[in-house]
Order: structure tokens, then sequence, then C-alpha cells
């Protein structure tokens, strides 16, 4: 599950990258950060799945381009 980054140095519109990995190995339904934002600032996560071999993908930016994944979860 990354979390955070998003920032767009390059300015394309697109985020250049998706975060660190947040929390791995996740095997509820649910899962809860209890952590708060600083005033004007947000949390936002992407959730992806993991099998034996690897993460799945972030999918499609609103570009229909892959999100990189520069944060793999171990
Ligand atoms: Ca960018
Ligand atoms: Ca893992």
């Amino acid at each position: 599950m990354p979390a955070g980054g998003g920032g767009d140095v390059d300015r394309d519109g697109l985020a250049d990258d998706y975060g660190d990995c947040y929390q791995d190995d996740i095997i509820e339904l649910e899962a809860t950060d209890t952590s708060n934002p600083p005033v004007s600032q947000s949390h936002w996560y992407l959730v992806t799945g993991e099998n034996f071999t690897a993460e799945g993908s972030l999918g499609e930016n609103s570009d229909r381009v892959e999100r990189p994944n520069t944060g793999v979860c171990p």
C-alpha cells in the first residue's frame, strides 16, 4: 500500500511518484492510519494486491499510463 508522494517536479500534470510502501502484508479487509495530516494537507492511498512473487500494479493515471511504483513493498 503506497502512500504520500505525488509531487510533480517535471510539471507535466501527473504525479512523478506515489510515495513509499506504507503498510505491507495486510491480510485484513481494512487498515488504519492513526496519524493526522497537518492543516491544509491530506493523506491518500493506493491499495495494491500482492501474490507470492510480486506486488500488483498501481493502475493507470488519467492519461492511461501505468503509474510508476517507486516504493515497491517488500
Ligand atoms: Ca510529473
Ligand atoms: Ca509483502
